[in-house]
């Protein structure tokens, strides 16, 4: 068994790979080039026909799967880690909710940050914002809370699950919506527990392997040196 990862640095595939490291599970990379529209090949459409990173498949079987939180699911359920077992359903309950709130509701919400005239069009992008930083605010504002209530440190309590790994990635791009209006960093930094765990993930020695495998700058991930992430973007 052997993954590859279809995947551009620093967008959606960078959650998966934070797990994919954290397993240690066995994958390679195919590069997406998306600045040349590459997501749009008939090559890549077959993989998933809406065009999007990142794409998850076994060498071995050929099976395919895109969606991040999908992704994080199947790759839970192939390892039987990074979340609760079926066995204790209290536990798996909370996973599942967290899961499919990340992907349902915060990356869906962090799109329409970062994608903002793709939904509401050029004309009201700039009146559609404040809206959107509101919703995102409210959900980070939710999250911390919800780490504080299971006592931490992760976001299901004692163990760290897939669920770290996605809120991680929803929080950097929110900060760093790069072109577009990001959040400001206190909408982060004044939640103690929802930053605590995002420098414990920033530690972790998975992440900085992913972050190096991308060659993305670690020194600005997720909070303080936002403001050199901006600029390491700032050609984008
Ligand atoms: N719902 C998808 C969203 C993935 C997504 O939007 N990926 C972006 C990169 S971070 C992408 O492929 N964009 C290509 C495009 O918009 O053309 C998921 O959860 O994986």
């Amino acid at each position: 068994m052997s993954f590859i990862l279809y995947s551009y640095p620093d967008c959606a595939s960078h959650v998966v790979r934070m797990a994919l490291e954290e397993l240690g599970a066995p994958y390679r990379d195919e590069i997406v080039d998306m600045r040349a529209g590459a997501q749009q090949s008939p090559e890549f459409l077959r993989l998933n026909p809406r065009g999007l990173v990142p794409v998850l498949a076994d060498e071995v079987s050929g099976a395919t799967i895109s969606e991040t939180g999908a992704i994080l699911h199947f790759l839970a359920d192939w390892s039987g880690r990074l979340a609760p077992s079926t066995a204790d359903l209290t536990a798996r309950a909370a996973f599942c909710q967290r899961l499919y709130f990340l992907s349902n509701t915060l990356h869906a919400d962090a799109q329409l940050q970062y994608y903002t005239a793709r939904y509401v069009g050029e004309d009201l992008a700039e009146a559609a914002r404040p809206a959107v930083h509101a919703r995102m605010r409210a959900h980070f504002t939710l999250l911390d809370l919800a780490i504080a209530q299971r006592g931490g440190p992760w976001l299901l309590g004692g163990d760290l699950s897939m669920c770290d790994f996605y809120l991680g990635g929803c929080a950097r791009w929110s900060l760093i919506a790069p072109r577009h209006a990001p959040l400001e960093p206190e909408a982060i930094s004044s939640l103690p527990h929802l930053s605590g765990l995002l420098e414990r993930l920033e530690a972790l020695p998975s992440v900085v392997r992913a972050f190096d495998a991308e060659d993305t700058p670690r020194s600005a991930y997720f909070r303080s040196p936002v403001r050199s992430l901006r600029t390491a973007h700032a050609t984008d």
